[in-house]
């Protein structure tokens, strides 16, 4: 086992990864940023490095930095968290070559699923369904227009270098699809440095649904389970659940084998994501997989008891995982709302700042995992989460009235947060009944319009 583990990374994720270390006899290092002097992933952690200023491309960002404190702290293994580096290929080979074992899977997993295309075709070729679509990324309109033509409009045209949303368009028509190529491949170009783009089929109104990966180094592979993560806002997730209150079981039986196929087929490592999303009729098809531990975990710790953070860490000390597929049990329900320093309406712009009071909610079934406290100021540098409300339950109506409560129980004052825009979700009718697709959130503002200003 590790003797000692840096922590790539800030906020609350920073705070869990320094939890699971010390569940485990781990001595922990934080980095931070001049903005984060005052944080308490600092003050927690065993040791600390301030990694330089403010802006992430000069400090969280930064993989010479980063070496360098672990080296002069006499780390022998790097979690990157969420976002940063925790998905770059590059980082991970570093990490390697320097003598620190990444925690994580290998730089050819997170490359090869990295590139959405080769991804795409990956899990195709593992027997996996995926969209109709282009079978690798295309060179030309021609291309485009022929394949279009025969799987019908409207698609959607996706940046192989892109995911979690970012550089796509859809096209309705010829016109559409000769213009939006352009387009995209020119931003594609902009923002990853590849301005390589594919085609697929596009699917109206999907669901979201992730499963929970998990592979160790002595070739076993497990799934833990659903989340339902369709409650977004410019791909920006807001709510989360496991279960999904639409699946049956003999759909999570189907749909977790086939997860469990596709990361065999690359002998996965760690803890991963594969996101699916199910059509109306109940049709699922492979969308990208994530290689990082997500904001979302928590749902899945408290269905299967299970802490993926510690798994995560022994899977890459080489230990075998704690248990094996027919071990794992889902007991109850449990639901993630994620509290970000935003003003919902006004179009959820940031609103960092001073927190001048703040209230932890508690009780029977919830869970907090948060950085903050009062006095603490949110930089106005990263991204906004300010702490994460976890309601369990016996069911999902027991485990939504506990998150009903904690929102009416927790005061932040100071700044603008997203509790308000979590009781109207909660309060929503269809979200009752788990009648959620990726266009709720769009459905529920324009009930309640923004406040102009
Ligand atoms: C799609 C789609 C419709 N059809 N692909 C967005 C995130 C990225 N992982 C895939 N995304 C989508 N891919 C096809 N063929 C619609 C989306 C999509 C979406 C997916 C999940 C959650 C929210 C979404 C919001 C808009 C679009």
């Amino acid at each position: 086992m590790f003797r000692k583990v840096l922590i790539a990374n800030r906020g609350e994720i920073a705070l869990r990864v320094i939890r699971a270390c010390r569940e485990l006899r781990i001595a922990t290092v934080a980095v931070f940023s001049e903005a984060d002097r005052e944080s308490l992933h600092v003050r927690l952690a065993d040791e600390s490095v301030c990694i330089g200023p403010a802006p992430p491309a000069r400090s969280y960002n930064y993989v010479p930095r980063l070496i360098s404190a672990a080296e002069v702290t006499g780390a022998d293994a790097i979690h990157p968290g969420y976002g940063f580096l925790s998905e770059n290929a590059h980082f991970a080979e570093v990490c390697a070559s320097c003598g620190f074992t990444f925690i994580g899977p290998t730089p050819e997993m997170i490359r090869k699923m990295g590139d959405k295309a080769i991804a795409r075709r990956t899990m195709a070729d593992a027997g996996l369904p995926v969209v109709p679509g282009s079978p690798g990324v295309l060179n030309d309109f021609e291309e485009a227009r022929a394949l279009a033509a025969e799987i019908g409009y409207p698609v959607i045209i996706k940046a192989a270098a892109g995911g979690g949303g970012r550089g796509m368009r859809i096209a309705g028509d010829e016109k559409q699809l000769r213009l939006g190529l352009g387009i995209a491949q020119a931003e594609a170009g902009a923002a990853f440095g590849n301005h390589a783009v594919y085609v697929e089929k596009y699917i109206g109104r999907p669901r979201h649904v992730e499963f929970q990966l998990f592979g160790d180094a002595h070739g076993n592979l497990i799934h833990l389970g659903e989340r339902e993560c369709s409650v977004q806002r410019n791909h920006q997730k807001l709510i989360e659940e496991s279960p999904s209150p639409f699946l049956s079981e003999a759909q999570r039986r189907k749909v977790g084998a086939m997860a469990v196929r596709g990361a065999q087929a690359i002998g996965y490592l760690n803890a991963g994501t594969m996101e699916f999303l199910f059509d109306e009729d109940g049709a699922f098809y492979f969308m990208e997989m994530n290689t990082r531990i997500q904001v979302e975990h928590p749902v899945t710790e408290e269905v299967t008891g299970l802490d993926l953070v510690k798994e995560q860490i022994r899977v890459a000390a080489g230990e075998p995982l704690s248990l094996a597929q027919d071990q794992v049990e889902w007991v109850g329900h449990a639901i993630e709302c994620r509290i970000n320093a935003e003003d919902h309406q006004h179009g959820f712009r940031p609103s960092p700042g001073k927190i001048t009071y703040w209230y932890k909610p508690g009780g029977p079934g919830l869970r907090v995992d948060s950085h903050v406290y009062a006095g603490y100021t949110v930089p106005p540098h990263y991204d906004s989460m300010i702490g994460k409300l976890i309601a369990y339950g016996k069911d999902r109506p027991e485990a939504l009235r506990r998150m009903e409560i904690a929102l009416e129980e927790i005061i932040v004052e100071g700044i603008k947060t997203t509790i308000p825009f979590h009781q109207l979700a909660l309060r929503d009718p269809r979200f009752q009944s788990g009648d959620i697709d990726t266009h709720f959130v769009e459905g529920l503002l324009k009930k309640e319009p923004a406040t102009t200003g």
